[in-house]
């Protein structure tokens, strides 16, 4: 009879994590990746040399004889290789089960298809200016096991509905569903379970922090206690958008004004955190303190040049309609001109149509990149749309269009790989692209 092994599938960064915790348990591992060469593949081969690995395909045979099997967030579990061994009874995982089962202290999970790192970088800012030892991680790059051993006090986890789908101990202290929109439906059947992914979020959670203006982020099974936030007037945590004033159970706490993130969307997330920090029982005036402050991340909706009147915009992080519209409708009633969106890329499965209607009086012109661009133009009926063959074209011909008082937006609503690295590479060929024309003028 043969040694009993984990079968890691996946070699990215969330594999080799696993790897990594495994192999340090002393438990017996193998690894497959369907890929002939992961990136950083030889490299491993050294670090883990007694570690039996199968490359550039899959084997069905290992697959058998596995106790466990830890898919990578990147892998469908509907794979049918993987779905077999589901069917025939096998345990498939993932590295945020992994995590959970060894994870001895508090989780604050976050999900939703929008906000995620905003919100668990806030959230674990505002936990350590409070004084706790807080570590973020997970969706947001450092793969959650990474994050054990070292002393924390708190963990505070963004996770994709692609991790939620192989978890099923999480057992958070505070657990929220952000926002839904449509993403990621190239691997789902319907909305519908894409959203039974991310509601698994919810399983075992003390307190479950919910948007009162999004029926689908409410928890859809009990929970032992509850939180909302948003613009709804029954929130715990409500935006008065009329007043500009963020509330907390009916009392005043700061306004929109004090807070160096702008737009009614970042309000929002900023409400989500607070809710979330009255979960771990942080303190709210640090917490107040810290959101303050916080000047939000790269590539998301950050002004970038300002030339000839006309202000530039870099928001590559919006890589599905419902971010793009947050965009759009943030800047275009602040701007006395009107909107040059820049989008396109992979569409992910996505419908276009309601971008159109946010458009709609804010949008001068849609410049249109990448494989989906048609798709994206199909969906922006009533907008004028032009097609550029790259990041350069398009912001040339943005800032031919653009008129004083205009704002040049990238936000693509869609992921970028068929033309970028990732939306960091497309943002930074934006910015570069947008310093050439602005020295030109
Ligand atoms: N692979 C196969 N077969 C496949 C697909 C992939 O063998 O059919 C292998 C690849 O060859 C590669 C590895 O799997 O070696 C890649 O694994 P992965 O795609 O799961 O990516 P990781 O590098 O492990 O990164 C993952 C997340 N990636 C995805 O969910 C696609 C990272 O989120 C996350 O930061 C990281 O784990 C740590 O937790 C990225 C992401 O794009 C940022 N997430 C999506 C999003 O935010 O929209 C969900
Ligand atoms: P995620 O990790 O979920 O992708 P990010 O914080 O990186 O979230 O933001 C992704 C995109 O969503 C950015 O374009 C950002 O401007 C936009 N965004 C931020 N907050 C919201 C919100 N509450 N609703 C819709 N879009 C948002």
């Amino acid at each position: 009879m043969s040694e009993t092994f984990d079968l890691v599938i996946g070699l990215g960064i969330s594999g080799q994590s696993c790897l990594r915790y495994l192999h340090a348990q002393n438990e017996p591992v193998r690894v497959l990746d369907t890929r002939a060469q992961p990136a950083g593949i030889a490299e491993l081969k050294k670090v883990f040399a007694g570690v039996p690995m199968h490359l550039g395909g899959w084997n069905e045979s290992w697959m058998g004889q596995a106790r466990r099997i830890i898919v990578s967030p990147g892998v469908a579990v509907a794979t049918r290789e993987i779905a077999q061994q589901i069917a025939a009874g096998k345990e498939v995982i993932g590295d945020i089960e992994l995590f959970a089962r060894a994870a001895a202290q508090p989780i604050a999970a976050i999900t939703g298809s929008n906000a995620k790192s905003t919100v668990t970088t806030l959230l674990a800012d505002v936990a350590l200016a409070c004084g706790k030892r807080a570590f973020a991680g997970g969706n947001l790059g450092t793969p959650a096991l990474d994050l054990l051993g070292q002393s924390a006090q708190l963990y505070v986890l963004e996770l994709s509905s692609f991790q939620l789908e192989t978890t099923w101990s999480l057992g958070a202290q505070v657990a929220s569903i952000l926002n839904v929109s449509e993403d990621h439906l190239d691997r789902y059947v319907s909305l519908m379970d894409y959203i039974a992914a991310k509601q698994r979020i919810y399983d075992g959670c003390e307190v479950a922090v919910w948007n009162r203006d999004d029926e689908h982020t409410r928890p859809q099974r009990p929970v032992a206690g509850e939180l909302t936030f948003g613009l709804h007037a029954q929130a715990d945590y409500r935006l008065d958008a009329t007043r500009g004033m963020l509330m907390a159970h009916g009392n005043d706490l700061i306004s929109v004004e004090e807070l160096v993130m702008r737009g009614n969307h970042n309000a929002l997330n900023v409400l989500a955190v607070l809710a979330m920090s009255e979960a771990l029982s942080l303190d709210q005036v640090v917490a107040l303190e810290t959101v303050k402050k916080f000047p939000g991340l790269p590539h998301r909706c950050n002004l970038v040049a300002e030339s000839r009147e006309v202000r530039w915009f870099n928001d590559s992080k919006g890589t599905n309609v419902g971010a793009t519209i947050a965009a759009i409708q943030g800047i275009g009633p602040a701007i006395s001109g009107k909107v040059v969106l820049i989008a396109g890329g992979q569409a992910k499965g996505q419908t276009f149509e309601p971008l159109a209607e946010a458009a709609s009086g804010y949008v001068r012109v849609a410049i249109l990149i990448g494989e989906d661009a048609q798709k994206v133009a199909a969906g922006l009926n009533g907008v004028e749309c032009q097609f550029a063959v790259d990041m350069n074209d398009a912001v040339r011909r943005a800032s031919l269009m653009a008129e004083p008082g205009d704002a040049v937006l990238l936000s693509p609503a869609c992921a970028s790989f068929d033309m970028f690295k990732g939306y960091a590479d497309r943002g930074d060929a934006f910015v570069r692209a947008v310093r050439e024309v602005s020295h030109a003028a």
